[in-house]
């Protein structure tokens, strides 16, 4: 008895911990990745395809001399006005947190570059919560069935429990 409910707590741990996992799972985008943020890449093509979410980060990667970014309203941004209530990132390795759901417009302010492309423009969707509405799950009574159900793919580290509670009992 002693052993199982041990191994119930262990259960519990376990699940917290992947929720944990799930939620740390924030991704950093490169802008541009090797080639960095320049003229030289296409950032519309560059950002196609990915999925930015509020916990991820972009990272504007450039010769600081040559480069800034600035972030600017959206028809600023079509018409590279380089305006901004913000001072403009400017040392060359400039991670910006994405912290809310939206539409975001940068753009490099230096001499024609905005003009010539040097421009991003991404939308990022509401983080990828875990399901977390579910509160922790009752530790189940010694000598009950045992059963705890969670959503998804918790209920996968449950079954390992399970095993092992079966191997040890
Ligand atoms: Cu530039």
């Amino acid at each position: 008895m002693a052993c199982r409910q041990m191994l119930a707590v262990l259960a519990v741990a376990m699940v917290a911990m992947a929720t944990l996992l799930a939620m740390a799972r924030a991704t950093e985008y490169v802008v541009g990745d090797d080639m960095g943020w320049g003229l030289q890449v296409n950032c519309t093509d560059w950002a196609r395809g990915k999925v930015f979410r509020v916990g991820d980060s972009l990272v504007f990667r450039y010769n600081p001399g040559n480069h800034h970014v600035l972030r600017v309203r959206g028809p600023d941004f079509q018409a590279c006005n380089k305006v901004s209530e913000k001072e403009p990132l400017a040392s060359g390795d400039d991670a910006v947190p994405l912290s809310s759901p939206g539409k975001r417009w940068y753009v490099c302010g230096k001499a024609a570059h905005c003009e010539s492309g040097q421009k991003l423009v991404i939308t990022v969707l509401p983080s990828l919560q875990a399901p977390t509405a579910s509160p922790t799950p009752p530790a189940p009574v010694p000598g009950s069935s045992g059963k705890i159900t969670v959503p998804g793919y918790q209920s996968l580290m449950v079954l390992v429990v399970a095993v092992l509670t079966t191997f040890m009992t």
